[in-house]
């Protein structure tokens, strides 16, 4: 069974997704994402002019050697360009091979290691009030854990901290602004630093000692804040912090780590093992937080978690609305199948995103399933997804008040 067709498809259902199809000699069709969030021609290019031409004719069925061939053979590794191509390659690859067998790809992967993946929602709100209705939202929806972000006196606005939603509104927001430059926002850290424990504090008072909390703190610390703000939250009992420093400088985790006992969470925006080499050899973080979209895909993944795994790191990819729900439905095949699962990120893409993308993966009591449909589970429709024309989008940037450009 022979790659016969690739197809790369731009659209904006609800945001912008980018989606690969392959189809092969005998009609079975493969989906896989390839969204890079404010980036996404460039994956479509990789994707149309550099890989499509070599896949054309392979065969379908063999997953590992054209992983290695679009990886070794391509010369240029890693990055976040390359490595959500070979994803989306890889996702599709995975889908047609479950198709053909009849099975769920969880199935391919070793089976159900558990009755269900827990997700974590996001919460947030520019004030105590307004955060406090955003988390009984998400319980009433179901969570059983929820991530906590809020506004900062002082700053105007926060990344990550929807538009506030009156109780029994839907919560919803998209990060990416669609105008010709990014929007900018302005940032003080220690505004932050002296603010976040309060919040947990409060968070606690209201909503008890058991739920499962979680934080991202967007790469915006510097080793000695982190540990300043890992120490403050301790008495929260937090289920993770996440990025605390910028991801690429692995190092800078020894120092938060030795300083703090609240668990660390990293890698949305790492894309290869190599990237968690000290990270895992050093045991500095608790859990990884990439995508199966911008990791590699299914197969690079599940080698990530099985290295993980020999140093007790569980898997806690992410999940926001960036990733489609192909990637989502990927990400839930490999969560139910692994051993070393944590939790999973989950925040609802809108009706037009799920008009398009017809997913069979559910979500009960806080836990969520990928389903026993062949393959991935999720269907594509073009026609539809044809009167929603790509327009771009950019994240935000952030700016320290005085104007130096920081991380987040
Ligand atoms: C966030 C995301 O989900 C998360 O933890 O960090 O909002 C992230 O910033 C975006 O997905 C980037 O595209
Ligand atoms: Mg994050």
């Amino acid at each position: 069974m022979k790659i016969e067709k690739v197809d790369v498809l731009v659209t904006s259902p609800g945001r912008n997704f980018v989606t690969l199809r392959l189809t092969t000699t005998d009609g079975v069709v493969g989906l896989g994402d390839a969204t890079l969030n404010g980036r996404e021609r460039s994956v479509e290019s990789y994707l149309r002019d550099h890989v499509a031409p070599l896949l054309v004719g392979r065969e379908a069925h063999d997953i590992e050697d054209t992983w290695q061939y679009l990886y070794r053979g391509a010369y240029w590794r890693r990055g976040p360009v390359t490595m959500t191509a070979i994803a989306a390659v890889d996702m599709a690859l995975w889908d047609i091979k479950g198709k053909v067998a009849g099975l769920p790809v969880y199935q391919l992967l070793g089976g159900r290691s558990r009755r269900g993946a827990l997700a974590y929602g996001h919460a947030s709100g520019s004030t105590l009030e307004a955060l406090f209705d955003s988390m009984r939202n998400h319980l009433d929806e179901g969570f059983r854990a929820i991530r906590v972000q809020t506004g900062v006196p002082g700053l105007k606005k926060v990344y990550g901290v929807g538009t506030d939603q009156a109780r029994g509104q839907k919560y919803d927001y998209e990060p990416a602004g669609r105008t010709a430059v990014p929007v900018e926002e302005g940032w003080d850290t220690g505004f932050y630093v002296r603010h976040i424990a309060g919040v947990f504090e409060a968070v606690r008072a209201e909503f008890g000692p058991e739920l499962p909390l979680l934080h991202d703190a967007h790469h915006r610390l510097t080793p000695n804040q982190a540990a300043q703000v890992g120490r403050s939250l301790e008495p929260h009992d937090l289920f993770w912090l996440e990025d605390c420093t910028p991801a690429e400088n692995q190092e800078a985790l020894r120092r938060v780590r030795a300083m703090t006992t609240t668990p660390l969470a990293i890698g949305e925006v790492l894309n290869s093992v190599y990237d968690y080499q000290t990270l895992i050899t050093e045991q500095l973080i608790d859990y990884v937080r990439s995508s199966v979209t911008h990791g590699g895909g299914i197969t690079a993944m599940k080698k990530l978690m099985d290295f993980a795994a020999v140093y007790g790191i569980k898997s806690g990819f992410h999940g926001p609305t960036d990733i489609s729900p192909v990637g989502m439905a990927a990400a839930l095949h490999l969560s139910i199948a692994l051993h070393n699962f944590g939790i999973v990120e989950y925040m609802k893409h809108n009706d037009t995103t799920l008009e398009v993308f017809r997913t069979s993966y559910t979500f009960t009591d806080g836990l969520l399933d990928p389903g026993e449909n062949p393959g991935l589970g999720v269907e594509y429709d073009e026609d539809l997804a044809a009167t929603f024309p790509y327009a771009p989008a950019y994240l935000p940037v952030n700016r320290l008040l005085d104007g130096t450009l920081h991380d987040w």
